[in-house]
């Protein structure tokens, strides 16, 4: 879960101006135990906070700014919003993460060298006085200061800062190191994803790479850098009064995550708190219908209890059954010579379906480029149900609605033999 929270949160902007008065922040009844909570029962992993966002306003008190919380007239200046989030995280499992723009619009260094530093410091506070951080998040965005300059950042710097206080951490940005931006902020991962990317020449922001290599990665990239799809719930990335009821549909939801999820990446749905310091009941209930029609269409494999036969199969370890035994490490291999193979899928009795879910074992890196699933009628008909491309940790395929005994998975081509561990049919009904 991503948490859009800040300045904006009370001025109805979505970039600041980095001239708001500390003041502007103040969350009359702050409750991060009620994000976590409400995290926890929508089934996030994690939190990503933006400790601070374009403005430079701080949401912790950060020694090296004079534009913190610290400042501020909520709870005395003694409140610190990293410190709560964190420990509400920890006590309810979550990951905790922050967003820390290098942009600035109230730095008074910004747009000179010392700034770099300034900025350094700065991560380093944000990352090491809250227990363990699993992912850091650049952002891309690099306008003006108060100056009217722009920064020349020191990426390598700044990696460096993070992998040293954080060296687990996943380090976002539009070339990773860590993953990568998915190239828009929609919700919609490429049909064709791969996990890798080139990055060299490039650099986050004005310098990167296109967003439709972004949104599809590199066929041939040298690193691997997997796609991570931010989106919000809401039209904007801040909470607004006025966007209570355009919070996202459960429909337009699952779409998200078929697209997401579903195509090889990473979802990071952003629930921006409101001014209260708590999830608004809108976006909050919204979640919670979600969760349910997530587990109402996967609850359920209708593959279960199938049997599955290969083309070929490269010894009895990596036996065809390995599909759908739910075991991540058990898995089918192609022998080792084989770039293309298939996987005739027999049902217990004739389902109805209209997503297909498959997974490489991606242990083993990303390896098919091009595969067709074909549905078998009562008639003994094969039909083609779908031709996609990439597969990766997770691809979920949604096609017509198809009743069948019978499924094959034709891997038409694959960089080495292909691995899968996972397979499954699913029903999505809702309107
Ligand atoms: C963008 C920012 O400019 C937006 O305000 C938001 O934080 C989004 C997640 O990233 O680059």
């Amino acid at each position: 879960m991503f948490a859009h929270f800040g300045p904006n949160t009370f001025t109805g902007r979505e970039w600041g101006l980095g001239t708001e008065t500390e003041d502007i922040f103040n969350p009359t009844a702050l409750d991060c135990s009620q994000w976590t909570a409400v995290a926890k029962a929508a089934g996030f992993k994690g939190v990503i906070i933006t400790a601070k966002h374009h403005d430079g306003f701080c949401l912790w008190p950060n020694p090296v700014s004079q534009h913190t919380v610290a400042q501020s007239k909520w709870q005395d200046g003694k409140g610190d919003v990293l410190k709560e989030l964190s420990a509400a995280c920890e006590k309810d499992g979550l990951k905790f993460g922050v967003y820390v723009s290098p942009w600035d619009r109230n730095d008074p260094y910004y747009g000179s060298p010392e700034y770099n530093d300034v900025y350094v410091r700065t991560l380093q506070s944000a990352l090491g006085s809250y227990g363990k951080v699993f992912e850091q998040w650049f952002d891309g965005a690099n306008g003006e200061g108060p100056n009217g300059k722009k920064q020349e950042y020191d990426w390598d710097l700044f990696h460096k800062t993070v992998l040293d206080l954080q060296p687990d951490a996943v380090v976002f940005s539009d070339v990773g190191p860590g993953c990568r931006w998915v190239g828009n902020e929609r919700g919609i991962a490429g049909r064709t994803n791969w996990s890798r990317l080139d990055i060299e020449g490039y650099e986050p922001g004005a310098k990167a790479p296109s967003t439709d290599t972004l949104n599809c990665g590199n066929v041939h990239g040298a690193r691997w850098i997997p796609a991570e799809t931010d989106v919000s719930i809401r039209p904007g990335w801040f909470w607004r009064e006025s966007e209570n009821d355009k919070v996202k549909s459960v429909r337009k939801l699952l779409d998200i995550y078929h697209a997401s999820v579903g195509r090889n990446s990473l979802l990071l749905l952003n629930v921006p708190p409101d001014t209260t310091g708590r999830i608004n009941s809108a976006d909050s209930l919204r979640l919670m219908e979600f969760r349910a029609a997530l587990d109402k269409i996967f609850k359920e494999n209708l593959a279960d209890g199938a049997k599955v036969k290969a083309s070929a199969t490269r010894g009895s370890r990596f036996n065809a059954a390995n599909i759908l035994n739910n075991e991540y490490d058990a898995f089918w291999a192609a022998p080792d010579e084989a770039r293309s193979a298939t996987l005739e899928i027999t049902l217990p009795q004739e389902k109805t379906f209209n997503l297909v879910m498959l997974q490489e074992y991606i242990p083993l890196g990303q390896r098919i480029k091009a595969f067709t699933v074909e549905a078998q009628d009562a008639s003994g008909q094969w039909r083609e149900i779908a031709s996609e491309t990439t597969i990766g940790y997770k691809r979920i395929a949604p096609v017509e609605k198809t009743t069948a005994k019978a499924l094959r998975v034709n891997i038409k081509d694959s960089f080495a033999c292909p691995v899968i561990n996972g397979f499954g049919l699913f029903l999505d009904e809702v309107n």
